[in-house]
């Protein structure tokens, strides 16, 4: 685990270092486990067994790990500084679980230690953890997400795991001469990266919450839109020094700072002065060019060269597209049967966590991240490294919200599901009905770029600042924005039954605009009954799923063109995919707007070439009409599973 994923973990869901499972079968249910009313022979029995059983657990939980460090030659001559924990007292050999980080890897948790690989290393594992290419105690030079070049004497982030791997076989006594690979966010992605150009020790890996493609959804822009206040934050904390920094903001609320900023080109002008590469990266190439395209693990990723499961969750705020889009990616190549994937109600890297039972607001009823760490994470491993039998394993495991259920699937997204489309209707109201109306029916609203909609409720803290709630953002209660005019809503009647939805939820837009330019935002809201059982969640809105559009790509990404003013036009936007029941007695809840600040720079709704040479004079108000007619219907994709 990297220290700032560890300390987002502990921060935010208080997660003691040491959970209750370390104590062992002694103290199951936290030491209260009584004998004193057992029948006394009866007692000496148990008393008997809970020794053997308590012999047990300690020959298990005996394994322990000594930790080294050492700086690994890469073929260049770089040295990598990686810390390698080994199991003092593993009766077998044992296969090496190997992580890569730009986070640092000298913190390291203890495995042992760690709720994300605890369950493995009672077994005996290598845990591995190394800091990539100019991060912490690395040599060498850092690029953010250093694409795969496949160019002799050329090297990336898949020849130095290619290299490590290589010496950790031959270097680390007692090893089984088997690899994986694993890892969350930047770490994803760098264990995605491995497996693509895999060394022949590695037997198999698990990307969880990789980023896939950075123009076209997750960290730094999503279907083109910018995500500014995290670009910003992320930008400087990565490449601001060789460490993790965080810039300093003069204000507590982000809101009230970035809409200060005003234009984008201010964010060199005043702090970074050209000196961090990834923001002049942003800067200089507006569209999908072919240095984003370049950038793609679309590009260099193709089949599942080794067997690869895919994690993610289905509220991540950083990179919940990547598990999604790789999997899909790979599994079009699959051949072999290698390509697996899980998905819950998580945020980013929630799964990694000790007692994960809710978000936010959302109650998961059950422990989310026990039941991946033992039932998915570990088996998978266990039976790719160690050749154990773990029983068959699912094509898909996606924890279904809403009923809070585990289910598995033969395919993902299931073919079962049957595709419903939700339209937007007169009166605020929405209709599987498509409409007949041949007028020109809509509803409109102004956008205005001085009072954007922020996109959590303020004061919206720095996303990785003391007491943010920029983790679970995604499941908060879309009340906040109930009542704005810049804001459209259409909801159901009440459910007189249940609806399951699996699968891709598309929005299709019908939209037009008296500017020349916008941003579309769609949500899908689970409304909950006024009256609930949990009172915190009477009448809440939770958001299923969401996602943003820049209206100037709506032909393409490298083709950004102005919007004709006034021309109703269809966008066509995925919402990503989500498992989840709207429970009877529940509402069903589109909304669309125009804006989502700071996380989405504000679009100055005027077409200019490049907005990051916006002036402040190009933003303006624009007024925004969604259509619901017979010709111009805009409508949700619903997969409803029977
Ligand atoms: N989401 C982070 C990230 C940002 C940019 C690139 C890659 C990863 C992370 O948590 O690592």
């Amino acid at each position: 685990m990297t220290s700032r994923v560890y300390i987002d973990f502990v921060q935010c869901y208080n997660i003691p270092p040491l959970l209750a499972f370390d104590h062992g079968l002694w103290t199951m249910d936290h030491g209260q486990f009584r004998t004193d009313n057992i029948y006394p022979h009866m007692r000496k029995l148990f008393a008997a067994c809970l020794c053997c059983l308590a012999f047990c657990a300690n020959a298990q939980d005996k394994i322990t790990y000594t930790r080294k460090e050492v700086m690994i030659p890469m073929r260049d001559g770089v040295k990598l500084y990686t810390v390698i924990f080994t199991p003092d007292n593993a009766t077998d050999a044992v296969p090496i679980l190997m992580e890569r980080t730009p986070y640092g890897s000298e913190g390291a948790q203890r495995p042992d230690k760690s709720s994300y690989v605890r369950d493995m290393a009672a077994e005996g594992y290598v845990f591995v953890t190394q800091d990539i290419r100019g991060r912490y105690k690395s040599e060498g030079q850092f690029v953010m997400n250093r694409p795969i070049e496949d160019k002799p004497g050329l090297i990336d982030e898949s020849t130095d795991t290619w290299d490590t791997v290589d010496w950790l076989i031959h270097n680390v006594k007692n090893n089984n001469g088997n690899v994986g690979q694993l890892g969350i966010s930047y770490l994803g992605w760098t264990a995605l990266v491995g497996a693509a150009r895999p060394h022949p020790a590695m037997k198999a890996a698990s990307e969880q919450a990789c980023m896939s493609d950075l123009f076209l959804g997750d960290d730094f822009h999503h279907n083109g839109a910018f995500r500014l206040s995290y670009a910003f934050d992320y930008a400087f904390m990565e490449e601001a020094s060789k460490v993790d920094t965080m810039f300093s903001f003069d204000e507590y609320d982000l809101y009230n700072w970035f809409l200060k900023l005003g234009p984008l080109s201010n964010a060199n002008t005043k702090y970074f002065h050209n000196t961090l590469p990834s923001w002049n990266m942003f800067m200089a190439h507006p569209n999908y060019d072919s240095v984003w395209q370049y950038k793609s693990p679309l590009r260099y990723v193709d089949y599942p060269r080794i067997p690869m499961l895919h994690v993610g969750g289905v509220w991540d705020q950083e990179d919940m597209m990547g598990p999604q889009l790789m999997y899909a990616k790979m599994e079009k190549l699959d051949s072999f049967n290698r390509n697996y994937i899980c998905l819950g109600p998580w945020n980013h890297g929630q799964w990694a966590g000790g007692n994960v039972t809710h978000l936010g607001n959302y109650q998961m009823g059950s422990n989310t991240a026990g039941y991946f760490q033992q039932q998915i994470q570990k088996k998978w491993f266990d039976h790719w490294l160690k050749g154990k039998d773990v029983g068959p394993i699912p094509e898909a495991t996606v924890f279904e919200t809403g009923s809070n259920q585990w289910k598995t699937y033969a395919a993902w997204p299931p073919k079962e599901a049957t595709i419903k489309k939700l339209y937007t209707a007169v009166g605020g109201k929405v209709s599987f009905t498509e409409p007949t109306g041949t007028t020109t029916a809509f509803d409109e609203y102004i956008s205005d770029p001085k009072t954007p909609v922020p996109y959590r409720s303020r004061p919206i803290e720095q996303t990785y600042g003391e007491g943010s709630r920029w983790r679970e953002w995604l499941t908060e209660d879309q009340r906040f924005v109930d009542g704005r005019p810049d804001v459209a809503t259409w909801q159901s009647e009440v459910l007189t039954d249940s609806i399951t939805v699996t699968g891709s939820i598309i929005a299709h837009l019908f939209a037009g605009t008296t500017g020349t330019d916008a941003d579309w935002v769609v949500k899908l809201i689970d409304v909950y009954p006024g009256q609930y059982k949990e009172r915190k969640m009477s009448g809440y809105e939770l958001m299923v799923a969401s996602e943003v559009y820049r209206g100037r790509f709506r032909k393409g990404f490298t083709t950004p063109e102005p919007i004709t003013p006034n021309k109703p036009e269809e966008y066509t936007i995925n919402l990503h995919q989500v498992n989840h029941t709207f429970l009877k007695g529940h509402k069903i809840m589109i909304q669309v707007q125009s804006s989502w600040f700071p996380i989405i720079d504000m679009n100055p709704q005027k077409y200019v070439p490049s907005i990051f040479d916006a002036k402040a004079g190009d933003y303006q108000k624009a007024t925004q009409r969604i259509y619901r007619s017979n010709e111009y219907a805009t409508y949700v994709e619903l997969p409803v599973m029977e």
